[in-house]
């Protein structure tokens, strides 16, 4: 101040420039002020953000850690909340197969279709999976043995539910080998899948057949997934065959005896699985106590029962290359329970639990003694490989 005055401004001059200054002080102290504030501001935030990442770290972490612990990740198989009441049976398929080829179709026939199916599973062609082959001529052969073989008068309906596409080619010689409608369904848009929560990117199976996955799918298809597409709900009895078994001899038509004698499977030869060949398959036990402790339920078939537990390094199977089912078993709530049951416990493809003595397990729990036929007590042959 004083040294404007002595400059010799007039007080006018004087006064204009402290009115000036003034306003540069108040403008200064806002601008110190908001400085100050957002300074503050500034360190909330760096606070809250040091905060953030260092959950972040500790989440990831955690996440990693998890990752590398997989191979010993506890299943907890008593965390089911499911209640039965909430169950609804209407896990099959709304929509039908996308892709579906029916020699019916192609010769123009209206005929309807048989009340029972055999069924077959086959990887097309493909130069995607590991020993990659062309199971169409092969599988020509069966089916000309069906014919010969089996007393059905060759009106059961064959199904080829495939992966991949078959060359036309393929399925004109299939359609020509045999006297039966075929339909050749491309499961492509199920097969693939994994049980819900599975990450098969990070994971390695115990157990690889052709591609990573691939064994682990089939046991899938064969155990749960067959049994809600659309197309097979329209018939009664199915019978499985795989490509690399065949019926041997003369049979008759085991879906007129399975029928009359009300039972409800027509099972192969016992085998087992032993826990050091395909590591946690005796972790099934768990997952059936658990199953029956929910629900309440007593084996219908207690050998069987006793057979799965009594073991203690091996689980029992019929070996299901070749089974003729009564597919109302597999509509029943309770065994859909079960199968869904073996879905989430992720089993199938964490330990490789096979769709053989999971089939098993699930006779042993719903189905008695009666019901259950034979092939041997009836004198029927199966050969495997052939
Ligand atoms: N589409 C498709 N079908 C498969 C695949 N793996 C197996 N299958 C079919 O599923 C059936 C059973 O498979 P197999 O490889 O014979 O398995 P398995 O019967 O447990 O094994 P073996 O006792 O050695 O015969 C066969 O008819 C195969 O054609 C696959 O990756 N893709
Ligand atoms: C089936 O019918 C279609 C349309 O009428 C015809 O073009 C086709 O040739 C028929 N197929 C056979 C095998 O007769
Ligand atoms: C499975 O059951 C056995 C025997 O009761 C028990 O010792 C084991 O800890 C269980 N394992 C899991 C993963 O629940
Ligand atoms: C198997 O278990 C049942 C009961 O669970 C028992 O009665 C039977 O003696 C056992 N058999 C063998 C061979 O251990
Ligand atoms: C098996 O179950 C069927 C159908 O529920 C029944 O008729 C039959 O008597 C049972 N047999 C035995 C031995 O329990
Ligand atoms: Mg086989």
């Amino acid at each position: 101040m004083m040294e404007t005055s002595e400059i010799g401004y007039s007080p006018n001059e004087d006064q204009g420039v402290q009115a000036f200054i003034r306003t540069l002080n108040s403008l200064r102290n806002d601008f110190l002020q908001k400085i100050k504030q957002y300074t503050e501001c500034l360190r909330e935030k760096i606070f809250l953000i040091s905060i953030s990442s260092i959950s972040l770290l500790i989440v990831l972490f955690f996440y990693t850690f998890a990752i590398y612990l997989q191979p010993i990740i506890f299943v907890d198989f008593n965390k089911h909340v499911m209640s039965k009441t909430m169950l609804k049976p209407s896990i099959v398929s709304s929509i039908q197969e996308p892709y579906i080829y029916s020699k019916n179709q192609y010769f123009n026939r209206t005929r309807k279709p048989s009340e029972n199916v055999i069924a077959f599973l086959v990887a097309s062609f493909a130069g995607d999976i590991r020993r990659a082959y062309n199971p169409y001529p092969k599988l020509g052969e069966k089916l000309f043995q069906l014919d010969e073989r089996l007393g059905d008068n060759k009106i059961t309906d064959i199904i080829i539910f495939h992966t991949g596409y078959p060359f036309r080619a393929d399925i004109t010689s299939i359609v020509h080998t045999t006297a039966r409608n075929v339909l050749f369904v491309n499961v492509d848009h199920i097969f693939y899948k994994f049980s819900p929560g599975f990450d098969p990117h990070i994971r390695d199976p115990t157990w690889t057949q052709k591609g990573k996955w691939h064994y682990h799918h089939m046991c899938y298809f064969w155990f749960k997934q067959v049994f809600e597409l659309k197309i097979i709900q329209r018939y009664r009895y199915m019978m499985r065959l795989d490509d690399d078994s065949g019926i041997e001899g003369k049979w008759p038509n085991v879906f007129e005896i399975i029928a009359k004698r009300q039972a409800v499977y027509m099972a192969n030869r016992r085998e087992v699985d032993f826990n050091y060949v395909v590591p946690g398959v005796t972790l099934v036990r768990n997952l059936t106590v658990a199953f029956m402790k929910k629900y309440k339920i007593k084996p219908r078939n207690p050998d069987m029962m006793a057979d799965v537990f009594n073991h203690t390094i091996e689980i029992p199977n019929y070996w299901n290359n070749v089974e003729v089912i009564d597919l109302s078993l597999i509509r029943q709530i309770e065994v859909i329970d079960f199968m869904r049951w073996v879905d989430e416990s992720r089993g199938i493809f964490l330990y490789r639990w096979g769709d053989a003595p999971l089939r098993y397990i699930t006779l042993a729990l719903f189905v008695n003694a009666t019901q259950i036929l034979h092939l041997n007590k009836l004198g029927l042959g199966y050969c495997h490989p052939c």
